[in-house]
C-alpha cells in the first residue's frame, strides 16, 4: 500500500505554514492511497525504454501530483510523478513545469538543484536522515553528485558517470524518464517478483524549492511481476540488401591506437557507409586506406570535413561543408533505388557551448532546405534521401534537435519553419536501442561528472527511407556467448570510445 505519512517535525510549531503542508499532504495521501496499487507492475506492462519517449509508460497511473505553482520563482514545478520498476531498475517519469537542462545546476542556464533521496528500506534509521527519510541514495541530479550511504549514515560518492542514476532526454525538456540501478539486495525476487517498500522524495534544494511530496514521502512497493525485459537485437542484417550506415566518435582517432579492436567491430558490424567523428590525427586517405583493409574487395570512397569523415563503397558525388561538419552526396547502386543519398556527418561543439551549437544546427537545417529548394551546396535531385547523422553533442537546449529534425529555426532571420522530412514533415530519429540493453544511450564515462546520455543520432526521411533495424553496440553489456559468435571481446567498445557505435539499416522506398 503506498501512502504519505507527515514526519514528526520538531523545530516546526504548530503555525498557519504547517497547517498548509497538513492539508497539502492530506490530499497527496488520498492521491497516492488511490493510485497507490495501480502503480505495481503487473505482467502485461511493457518494459519501460529508457529513451525519453513515453508511450511505453501508457496504462501506469500516477503516484503523486504536486500541485502547480508552488516551487520557488523561475524555479522547477514538480508535478505529476509515475513510477514502475523491472528486475534491475526503478523508473520514474517525471514532470518539472519548465524547461529543464536535468544535469544543470542553478548557476547554469535551465538548471535546477533537483536532489532524488531514495530510503530503499523504509526505515529512517539507516542511512542518511534527512527530511524524515534515512537515505541510503542521493542523487544531486543538478549539481551532478551521487551519494550513497550504509546503514550506519556513512557516505560514498559515486561518479554519476557510472550510470547509477540516467535520466532522458540529455537535452532540455519539461519532463523526463529517471531510471535508478536498484542495488542488489533491494531488487525483486528474480522468480516471484516479490519486493519491499521504499519512501522517495524529490526536493529542489533552494530558499522555496518546489518538493514531491510537498511534506513528508511517498512511498513505493517493488512488488509484483517486474515488466519483461526486451529482447536482445541481433547484429546479422534483417534484409540483406539495406543500406547500413554506422555513425562513430573514434575518441580523438583511437583507431591509431588500438586498430585490431576497430577492426573486430567494424568486421562484427559490417557497415556499407561508415561516418566518423573526431578523427584528428589521420589524414582523409589514411581513414579510408583503414577501412579498405578491414573490408577488402571492395572500392573506398572518403571525404571529410574538419574531423568528420565518411567512407563509402559507392561515388561520392557532391561535397560540400556546413561549418565544421560534412555534406556528401552518395550516388547509390540504381538495384536499391532511383534515389540517391544526401549524408550529413555531423559533430557539434561540445558541452556548454550553446551558442555555437545553436548556430550549426541551424546552418545544417538551412542547407538541407536550400538544396530541397534547388539552390543549395550542390544538385540534388529533390525525392532524394537525407540523413544526418553523427555525434551532436545534445547536452544543452532542445531547440538545437528542434532544428534539425523539424526544420524550427533557431534564429528567425533564417526564415520561416520548414519541413526536412518533406511531406513527412519532420526527420525521423533512428531507434538506435543498445542490442543488450533497455536504453539509447550512446555515450559514457565512468569518471565524469555527467551521467551516461544520447549525444548520438542518426535523423532520417522516412519518405525515402525505411528503417529496417537500428542499434547500438556495448560489448560489455552482450552475453558472452553472443560476443563469442560475432568475435568481439567484452571491453571492445569502452577501449576504443566513449561513445558507442551507432547503426541504422534502410530500405530505399520506391
Ligand atoms: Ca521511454
Ligand atoms: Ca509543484
Ligand atoms: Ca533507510
Amino acid at each position: 500500500m503506498s501512502n504519505q505519512t507527515v514526519p514528526i517535525r520538531p523545530s516546526i510549531g504548530f503555525s498557519a505554514q504547517c497547517m498548509i503542508r497538513r492539508r497539502r499532504a492530506l490530499s497527496a495521501v488520498i492521491l497516492a492511497a488511490a493510485f497507490g496499487l495501480a502503480t505495481a507492475a503487473t505482467a502485461s506492462q511493457r518494459a519501460i525504454l529508457l529513451d525519453g519517449g513515453f508511450r511505453d509508460w501508457r496504462g501506469i497511473a500516477p503516484l503523486a501530483h504536486d500541485p502547480s505553482g508552488d516551487g520557488a520563482e523561475g524555479g522547477i514545478d514538480l508535478g505529476r510523478l509515475r513510477v514502475t520498476h523491472d528486475g534491475r531498475y526503478l523508473y520514474l517519469r517525471l514532470a518539472v513545469g519548465r524547461e529543464t537542462l536535468l544535469q544543470n545546476g542553478l548557476s547554469e542556464a535551465a538548471g535546477s538543484n533537483l536532489r532524488l533521496f531514495l530510503d530503499y528500506d523504509a526505515s529512517a534509521g539507516t542511512g542518511l536522515p534527512v527530511h524524515g527519510l534515512g537515505a541510503e541514495l542521493e542523487a544531486r541530479l543538478g549539481e551532478r553528485q551521487l551519494f550513497e550511504y550504509d546503514a550506519t549514515g556513512a557516505r560514498r560518492e559515486l561518479s554519476p558517470g557510472g550510470g547509477k542514476v540516467t535520466a532522458l532526454p540529455t537535452h532540455s525538456a519539461s519532463r523526463f524518464e529517471i531510471r535508478v540501478a536498484l542495488p542488489r539486495a533491494v531488487r525483486p525476487h528474480k522468480k516471484t517478483g516479490a519486493g519491499g517498500e521504499i519512501r522517495l522524495l524529490l526536493v529542489d534544494e533552494q530558499q522555496g524549492g518546489d518538493r514531491l511530496p510537498d511534506s513528508g514521502w511517498l512511498t513505493y512497493r517493488l512488488d509484483g511481476a517486474p515488466l519483461e525485459p526486451l529482447e536482445p537485437l541481433e547484429l546479422e542484417r534483417r534484409q540483406a540488401d539495406s543500406l547500413r550506415l554506422l555513425s562513430l566518435n573514434v575518441a580523438n582517432t583511437s583507431i591509431a591506437d588500438h586498430p585490431a579492436t576497430y577492426k573486430r567491430l567494424l568486421q562484427a558490424l559490417a557497415p556499407d557507409i561508415l561516418s566518423f567523428q573526431e578523427v584528428r590525427d589521420w589524414s582523409t586517405e589514411q581513414t579510408r586506406a583503414f577501412v579498405a583493409d578491414v573490408f577488402p574487395g571492395r572500392q573506398w570512397h572518403a571525404e571529410a570535413v574538419a574531423d568528420c569523415v565518411t567512407v563509402s563503397p559507392y561515388p561520392i558525388v557532391g561535397l560540400a561543408a556546413v561549418d565544421q561538419n560534412l555534406v556528401v552526396h552518395i550516388d547509390l547502386p540504381t538495384a536499391m533505388g532511383r534515389r540517391d543519398l544526401v549524408l550529413f556527418n555531423v559533430h557539434l561543439p561540445c558541452c556548454g557551448n550553446d551558442a555555437d551549437r545553436d548556430r550549426e544546427s541551424d546552418n545544417i537545417a538551412a542547407a538541407w532546405r536550400d538544396m530541397l529548394a534547388g539552390r543549395g551546396l550542390f544538385p540534388i535531385d529533390p525525392e532524394d534521401a537525407v540523413v544526418v547523422l553523427g555525434d551532436f553533442n545534445f547536452v544543452g537546449f532542445g531547440r538545437q534537435l528542434r532544428a534539425i529534425r523539424q526544420g524550427v529555426f533557431i534564429d528567425p532571420s533564417l526564415g520561416p519553419s520548414f519541413a526536412p522530412g518533406r511531406a513527412r514533415g519532420s526527420l525521423a530519429i533512428a531507434s538506435g536501442r543498445r542490442t543488450h540493453a533497455n536504453t539509447v544511450t550512446t555515450w559514457r564515462n565512468r569518471s565524469s561528472s555527467f551521467a551516461p546520455g544520447r549525444l548520438d543520432f542518426i535523423f532520417f526521411s522516412s519518405d525515402a527511407l525505411r528503417q529496417v533495424a537500428s542499434f547500438s553496440v556495448d560489448t560489455a553489456e552482450m552475453a558472452p556467448k553472443f560476443r563469442r559468435s560475432h568475435g568481439l571481446r567484452h571491453g571492445d567498445s569502452i577501449q576504443i570510445s566513449d561513445h558507442l557505435p551507432l547503426i541504422a539499416d534502410f530500405e530505399l522506398r520506391k
